[in-house]
């Protein structure tokens, strides 16, 4: 359909191109604010589509405003709050990068009742990253960051994933932000545009970590500075696995929780696998997404005693597993040794602007 038939009103022409008319703000990284009608409606409007496409090419992010409404994300805070109460005194915890960041993370609520469609597959967010992964995006992790009050350390700059990652987009991470946010209670720094910006074994420390070379900092912040945007609660943040980015301490008296949702592209084949409740399958299914990476579990799936496992690459032999001995990744499984992971970010591993 020609948007000059029907949508005039809503963008402009200019020498062929099409300039939608799209209430957003910031740059890199940039919020899209969707109107309520298409909250409402849930049918994304092809402009606010082309803009989120635009911002999330050019800097490997964009935030969607106003896709979910108040009181269903209030709700999941108030769960998930109590929830990190009852995990932090478990067996299994994952402290992102020590435990002076006091950064957990803690699994959202895996019941029927709480895998609502509007944060695990929200239809603004899928039409986006369809058209960025291609069809049936496969969703294969569900965690949250919570980034508990009282931290003393932020984290090093760093990208998800340190595996020979392809240099196109394979796989986002989907970060909806359960309270408003900002750098007082320690929102995500980001890094617009590093996404592509360097290969792998240039700008990693190491080939185990995906933590940033020093010089690369400096080198990119000359570029363009990474920043921590101001959120409305409810946004979704749209990331690419590859970006740059860093949790900071979170100064304020209440948590600040992120959830973190991972899609990939079907041709990736990422091995990762999740279990949810097979009560929830009907639902699920019918959500437009792939299933492929989901196994599903009669009864209750118990998400609070779950050891973390991660594997974003394409390799099933590459997964990490948490276990009481400490971490299980491929070198553990070759030479029977296991270690916590002990890595604590100095400032030889974040930015120090130059007078
Ligand atoms: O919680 C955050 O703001 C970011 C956490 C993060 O990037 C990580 O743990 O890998
Ligand atoms: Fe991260």
């Amino acid at each position: 359909m020609s948007p000059t038939n029907t949508l005039t009103s809503a963008g402009a022409y200019s020498e062929g191109a099409y300039a939608p008319k799209v209430d957003q703000r910031g740059d890199g990284p940039v919020t899209i604010r969707l109107t309520d009608q298409e909250r409402i409606s849930g049918v994304t409007r092809l402009e606010t589509v082309q803009q989120c496409l635009y911002h999330y090419h050019r800097d490997g992010f964009v935030v969607l405003e106003n896709a979910i409404d108040d009181d269903t994300v209030d709700a999941l805070y108030k769960k998930i709050v109590e929830d990190t109460g009852v995990y932090v005194g478990k067996k299994f915890q994952q402290w992102n990068q020590g435990e002076a960041t006091r950064n957990v993370s803690v699994v959202p609520p895996l019941t029927p009742e709480w895998l609502r469609r509007e944060f695990y597959a929200n239809v603004h967010t899928m039409r986006v990253i369809e058209n960025i992964l291609g069809p049936k995006p496969e969703l294969r992790f569900i965690n949250s960051n919570v980034a508990m009050p009282g931290a003393t350390g932020r984290q090093a700059v760093h990208s998800d994933v340190n595996h020979d990652f392809p240099t196109i987009p394979f796989g986002i991470v989907v970060n909806t932000y359960l309270q408003d946010s900002d750098e007082q209670n320690g929102v995500t720094e980001v890094w617009a545009g590093t996404h592509n910006a360097y290969g792998r074994d240039e700008q990693q420390s190491s080939k185990e970590s995906g933590w940033i070379k020093k010089e690369y900092i400096q080198k990119q912040a000359k570029i363009k500075a990474p920043l921590q945007p101001r959120l409305r609660k409810g946004s979704i943040c749209l990331r690419d696995l590859r970006l740059w980015h860093a949790g900071m301490p979170n100064r304020s008296e209440q948590h600040r929780i992120m959830l973190a949702i991972d899609y990939f592209a079907a041709w990736y084949q990422c091995p990762m696998r999740l279990t949810l409740p097979a009560a929830a399958r009907a639902e699920i299914e019918n959500w437009n997404i792939s299933t492929a990476g989901v196994d599903w579990a009669e009864g209750e799936v118990d998400y609070l005693n779950q050891p973390f496992y991660l594997n974003m690459t394409q390799d099933p032999g590459m997964y990490i597993k948490q276990t009481e001995k400490g971490v299980e990744d491929w070198r553990a499984r070759v030479t029977g040794v296991y270690e916590f992971d002990k890595a604590i970010a100095t400032e030889q591993n974040w930015w120090t602007p130059e007078a």
